[in-house]
């Protein structure tokens, strides 16, 4: 900080560098300019997130907990089916509302396991640690922080069971088609044969009601979105204005892409830190996230073509969301 002789206090802010920053500039440099949705999830990102659940346009979360509150019994009895012992790991536990009914279903059964919920947010996991053990008072677990392959590494220090890996919510459709391949066959090289993955698919429905789960009409998806540009002002000193972009929801029932664009209204720059400047052109997209739709053939090819074998499938009443149970 410098102090120039009328008192002006000046901030020489520092540089912004580090991942966020390189990540930010190398998407508004695309030909195509986009950002990466797992950067919606600041503090502000994660508040909007639950409201977000909470909307009776999106959903996603209730038909997911319709599956785990009903057919828990049947899960944990094909599981027990597949594997005689094992352990259960949680990619992005987040607050395990859902997971919870499996726990405490293979609790009752008298299943002998430890559970490991694995997320980024080390405030997540803090949280899970002190929150479960008063619900379930039997579950033996211990929480990692961290990204999801150095943890699923972590696990095999503490366990030599089989794993039961839990990947719920619909996550899997924030990578497009061939970055869901990618993850899938990474996520492969880190688990054993035998070892089993529950994971979630929104699935192809009526597009009136998807594109709907998109475009809530209390604008709290539009929220969701722009609160990626507030973060990046904040973080990165940069200076968008809000008002001057547009959330544009759209959906391909062809493709099942659910794709989420910010609208540049106008020509205009937009500083990023100290250093660089962006351009748009007036009604220039920026992506902001991808929700894939699937189909069940669809989600099986997936299971195929990474080395996975699908096992059994689970779904809601109205069959718009499958928790699909894949074995390696
Ligand atoms: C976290 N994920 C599964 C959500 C989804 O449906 O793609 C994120 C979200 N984006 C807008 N609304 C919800």
């Amino acid at each position: 900080t410098t102090v120039i002789p009328d008192n002006t206090v000046l901030c020489k802010r520092k540089p912004v560098t580090g991942t966020f920053y390189q990540e930010v500039i190398k998407g508004l440099s695309a030909p195509q300019k986009y950002l990466d949705s797992k950067y919606f999830y600041d503090a502000e990102g994660d508040r909007l997130f639950q409201q977000i659940m909470q909307c009776q346009e999106y959903y996603l979360t209730g038909c997911e907990m319709n599956i785990l509150s009903a057919r828990s019994a049947e899960i944990a009895a094909t599981l027990a089916l597949q594997a005689s012992t094992f352990d259960v790991v949680e990619l992005g536990a987040g607050d395990a509302t859902k997971s919870i009914h499996l726990l405490r279903q293979l609790l009752a059964n008298g299943t002998d396991f430890t559970y490991f919920p694995i997320d980024i947010s080390a405030n997540v996991i803090r949280h899970l640690e002190q929150q479960l053990p008063a619900q379930l008072p039997d579950l033996r677990m211990k929480g990692l922080n961290g990204e999801y392959f150095d943890m699923l590494q972590q696990v095999n220090t503490y366990s030599r069971k089989k794993k039961v890996v839990l990947f719920m919510g619909g996550n899997i459709g924030n990578f497009n088609p061939a970055a869901a391949h990618n993850f899938c066959l990474e996520l492969r090289n880190y688990l054993s044969p035998g070892d089993l993955l529950l994971t979630g698919f929104d699935l192809k429905k009526n597009p009136q009601v998807i594109l709907r789960a998109y475009n809530d009409t209390a604008g709290i998806t539009r929220a969701f979105n722009f609160n990626l540009l507030t973060r990046i002002n904040k973080e990165l000193g940069a200076d968008f204005d809000i008002n001057r972009f547009e959330h544009y929801p759209t959906y391909d029932p062809g493709t099942g892409a659910c794709k989420s664009y910010l609208i540049s209204l106008e020509k205009q720059q937009v500083k990023i830190g100290q250093d660089a400047v962006i351009s748009f052109e007036a009604f220039e997209p920026l992506y902001m996230e991808i929700s894939q739709k699937y189909a069940l053939e669809e989600t099986n090819q997936l299971a195929l073509e990474t080395g996975f074998q699908p096992v059994a499938r689970f779904l809601d009443d109205r069959k718009w969301f499958m928790d699909a149970l894949w074995k390696r």
